[in-house]
Order: C-alpha cells, then structure tokens, then sequence
C-alpha cells in the first residue's frame, strides 16, 4: 500500500460553494450519523476564513452548505481574537460530543479556539485555550491517566517545534512538554505542526504533520507521520523519515499559496483504511488513501 491520490481531485474547489468565496480548503474531517463531515475554511472575499460543511455519504462526493456554520461574527465575547478570521479546524469525538480546535487570527496573531458541538449546527464556544503566538493544535480523543490531552504549536523565536500538555476539563492546560522538534537539514527543517487528531492503534497514537522548508522565494509544505506511546503519549516512538505526500500535481504546486499540502483531517474507517483530507495550494479541498498498516510501517 502507498499513499493514493484520488483520481477526481480536488474533491471541491469554490465553484462548489454556493455563495462567493475566494476559496475553500483546509478541512476538519469526521464521521456523524454515518455520513462524511468537513468543516472547510472558507476566504471569503474581504480575506478573512469562517467555516463551512461539506457533507457526504460516501466520502468521495460532498455537497457544501449554503452559508458559513461558523463565523467570527459568531464569537461574541471572543471576537477580539477572531476578527480577522478563523482557520483549520480540527475535530476530535470525545465521548459523544465533538470538539474542535481552530486558529483565531487577530491583531494579537495566531491562537488556539475551542468550541464543541452534537450536531455541527450549534457550537458552544469556549474561547481561547492558549496564548498567541499558538496554532496547530489537535485534541487525544480519550483521557490518558485521567487527563485531556493537546498537542499544539506555538512560536517561539526560530523555533516551530510540537508541544504537547494535559488538562482536566480541555479548558485549563499544564504540564507542558516539547514533542517533537524539525529535524534540521531536511524537509521539514524550518518549522511542523500537527496535520490530524492522534488516532488510537494497537501499536501507539498515529498522527500526521506538515513539515515546512523555506527558501529565499516561499516554503514547501510536505506530510508526515509520527507514532506516539499510547500510555506517556509525550514519548515519540518513530516517525517518518521521509515526506508521505508532497506537492506534485498541479492543484498542489499552483494556487493562492503555491507549493503546499495542509492537512488538518482524516477518517479512519473500522477496516484500517485512512482517508486522508488535505489542500494544495491553500485553495482546494483534496483526497488521499491508504491504511493503519503502511501508515504505522513508515514511523521509524
Ligand atoms: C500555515 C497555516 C495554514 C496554511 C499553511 C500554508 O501556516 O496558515 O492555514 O495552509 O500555512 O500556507
């Protein structure tokens, strides 16, 4: 097994959006009442994100909403934070509620949201759950020695490194830690930051990251994966070594952002088969398959 690119990509680009937008990409992925859920950022055309769902029974063929589910007009008491827009949204079931963790972007730069919802039409939000510089972040889907976990990225000065810490209500947080840093020298060795929610598996926690090297004329976005120690989810057992998906096709060399794979979902169906939801080009909403297995053989 390798990593397969649907044969129709993109899966959706704005021309199937129903309203005016300059794009849509980067999309939370679950599944709900058996259906395919992406939450899509859309630009609308002032420049600034809200998201939208594109819905599917089968994965493949997804119809989007009429209007935004979720916008920073929406975020009343935290609208500081969010004003300039809200991006990636993750989305990870815990128990048989969804929560989701996005990007404010503001005057004060990147930060960590938290909101939830039962039926992705009402969302309680909850607020910030960092301090800005702070993106990337992704929820475990279970409590691990009776706490929440988080993994996120935050900015430090030439440092882009994975950070990961607890919680006992996934509002307050502690007990911070480095996960994973670059690895200098290669694809990935300018900054990373989380692709996915951690995924339970026999071996460890499965979770996907973007890697980014820049040069004097932009950055490339690459994906890759890392296993995580399901008991002290903070050690690293292995990661890829070399990128999973990079930007090849044209819908992932061209576009507002050229160069660029994102990914911040995936659904891993009961057989082990992954799909993995990314963009190129920060414009477009695409798919890729493959399964636990090869996923799990690549962390070294
Ligand atoms: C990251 C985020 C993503 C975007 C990516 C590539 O920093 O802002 O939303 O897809 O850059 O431009």
């Amino acid at each position: 097994m390798k990593i397969i690119r649907y044969s129709k990509n993109p899966l959706l680009t704005k021309e199937n959006v129903p309203f005016g937008v300059n794009s849509i990409f980067n999309p939370g992925a679950v599944k709900y009442n058996g259906k395919y859920i992406l939450l899509c950022r859309v630009e609308m055309p002032i420049g600034r994100s809200s998201f939208v769902i594109a819905e599917s029974a089968d994965g493949y063929n997804f119809k989007v909403s009429s209007i935004p589910v979720l916008t920073p007009e929406d975020h009343k008491d935290f609208y500081d934070y969010v004003n300039w827009g809200i991006e990636d949204a993750r989305i990870t079931q815990i128990e048989n509620k969804f929560y989701i963790t996005y990007t404010g972007y503001s005057k004060y730069q990147p930060i960590v949201m938290l909101a939830e919802t039962s039926n992705f039409a009402d969302f309680k939000i909850h607020g910030p759950i960092s301090e800005p510089s702070n993106k990337d972040c992704a929820l475990f889907p279970e409590k691990i020695d009776g706490y929440y976990w988080k993994v996120d990225r935050p900015s430090a000065e030439n440092r882009r490194d994975i950070w990961i810490s607890k919680s006992a209500d996934l509002v307050h947080w502690g007990g911070y830690k480095v996960l994973l840093e670059p690895e200098k020298g290669t694809w990935e060795t300018d900054k990373i930051g989380s692709s996915s929610n951690p995924v339970r598996t026999k071996k460890g926690w499965l979770m996907l990251y973007h890697g980014v090297r820049s040069f004097g004329t932009g950055s490339i976005y690459k994906l890759g994966v890392v296993l995580l120690d399901l008991e002290k989810p903070w050690i690293v057992k292995g990661k890829s070594k070399e990128p999973i998906l990079s930007p090849d096709k044209v819908y992932e060399r061209i576009g507002d952002v050229n160069n660029v794979i994102f990914s911040n979902g995936w659904i891993i169906e009961e057989n082990g088969d992954v799909k993995i939801y990314y963009s190129g080009g920060d414009t477009n909403v695409c798919l890729a398959e493959t399964n636990v297995e090869y996923l799990i053989s690549l962390c070294k």
